[in-house]
């Protein structure tokens, strides 16, 4: 009688540690699907913007190629300069692999950063990057669709000059134009060569 109860007990604990386990796969499987699909639903997709010449760019001229995205300006002291050289730094790591991916500039300063200047500053940091501008309108249509947050600011100490806040993910993209991961600010080159070959 005593041994059945025991039975019961412990037949009883290993069940519900079962319905526990599996609660606990199912959620985090949800989660991960959940992060994925928002990710893939919400940063990128189409753009027009102006790159070398004058001449008008769309996210399609970039297909069967990976896009690595980055968000700045031309006049950024620190931030930009440093982020570009990080990305220059993991495609030469990547060696012939780099030939897959195509590093993208695109300015938050359309009024300074004219497609000349654009193009001037990127091919400091490689012949292959591509530098791109727009109108006003083109600019904040492309920010707002890699969610990118940014804020212009001035104060005494700049005169007439100005500066921009802004956020500073790297964007990967897949040869459809699809988000395929950020890479966040500060990520040391061989990081960032490694998270590259993973996916390409
Ligand atoms: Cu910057």
């Amino acid at each position: 009688m005593r041994r059945r109860w025991l039975l019961v007990i412990v037949g009883g604990f290993l069940l519900g540690s079962l319905i526990g386990m599996a609660a606990l796969i199912f959620n985090t499987d949800m989660q991960q699907k959940r992060v994925v699909t928002s990710g893939t639903a919400l940063i990128g997709g189409p753009f027009e913007l102006v790159g070398k010449d004058g001449k008008t760019v769309t996210d399609q001229d970039f297909r069967g190629r990976h896009m690595l995205v980055f968000f700045g300006f031309t006049h950024c002291p620190d931030i930009c300069p440093a982020e570009l050289q990080v990305m220059s730094a993991a495609l030469d790591e990547l060696g012939a692999d780099a030939d897959e991916v195509v590093p993208i500039f695109i300015t938050l300063d359309p009024e300074r950063d004219t497609p000349e200047a654009v193009s001037a500053y990127v091919a400091n940091f490689g012949d292959n990057f591509v530098g791109l501008t727009g109108s006003p309108e083109q600019i904040v249509k492309a920010a707002k669709a890699y969610r990118v947050s940014y804020q212009k600011f001035q104060d005494e100490s700049m005169g007439d000059n100005y500066s921009i806040d802004h956020s500073a993910l790297v964007y990967l993209m897949d040869p459809d134009g699809k988000f395929v991961t950020h890479i966040p600010y500060g990520t040391p080159p061989d990081k960032m060569a490694e998270t590259l070959r993973r996916y390409l």
